[in-house]
């Protein structure tokens, strides 16, 4: 890390900011593998399961939104090549989520209204790297891009970031999710450019 901030360089985006491969894009494409389902907030629920399959955490949509959240400044970087810079997002942190959560799973599998999954280790979620997040561009997060709330993992490609989440699921064992166990990366990590399998 040099010591010359973002906001000293002003807003000019260099390729320095764009992961291999990438390329930037202004507006904000939709990628859904399936419908957008319909959540009504009166049955929304996002829930945390530990590895021996019990329910540690529920909130309901009134008390997940008392919880305590920030606003988060992230570049977005899909596997379909491009990358959107300084997008602007309300969430609620998972080191909020899981606090005083009792696990020693190293495994986390994120599950969706709509059926899908995505699995990243459980240390990628904490230490203020990912979000469940509620508000895109000071507005209540559309439902075309996950809304009412959806998963934020910046750090790695962009399908890690589940719309429509609905829980977190502990694991001892590491589980593939919906693109992982069709040939995308594992991990994905976009500076690694770690698309697909043997990437
Ligand atoms: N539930 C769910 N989450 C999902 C997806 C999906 O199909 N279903 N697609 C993923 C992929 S591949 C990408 S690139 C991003 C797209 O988010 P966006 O539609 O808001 O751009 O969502 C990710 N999260
Ligand atoms: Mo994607």
């Amino acid at each position: 890390m040099g010591t010359v901030s973002r906001g000293f360089r002003g807003r000019r985006r260099s390729s320095a900011e764009l992961p291999p491969g990438q390329y930037l894009v202004e507006d904000f494409p939709v990628l859904s593998a399936g419908p957008t389902p319909d959540v009504d907030l009166q049955d929304w629920e996002f829930t945390i399961t530990n590895e021996s399959g019990e329910q540690q955490r529920r909130w309901d949509w009134n008390g997940f939104r008392a919880l305590p959240s920030e606003p988060v400044t992230v570049d977005i970087h899909c596997v379909t090549h491009w990358s959107k810079l300084h997008t602007t997002w309300e969430g609620v942190s998972l080191d909020t989520l899981l606090d005083g959560v009792e696990t020693s799973a190293s495994f986390a599998l994120a599950q969706c209204y709509g059926g899908y999954t995505t699995n990243l280790p459980l240390e990628d979620l904490t230490d203020g790297k990912a979000w469940v997040a509620f508000g895109y561009d000071g507005q209540e997060l559309e439902a075309e891009h996950g809304g009412p709330a959806r998963l934020l993992v910046p750090h790695l490609y962009f399908w890690k970031s589940a719309k429509w989440v609905r829980g977190i699921q502990l694991l001892d064992q590491d589980e593939p999710g919906f693109w992982e166990s069709l040939g995308y990366h594992n991990y994905g990590d976009p500076w690694q450019e770690q698309r697909f399998w043997g990437d």
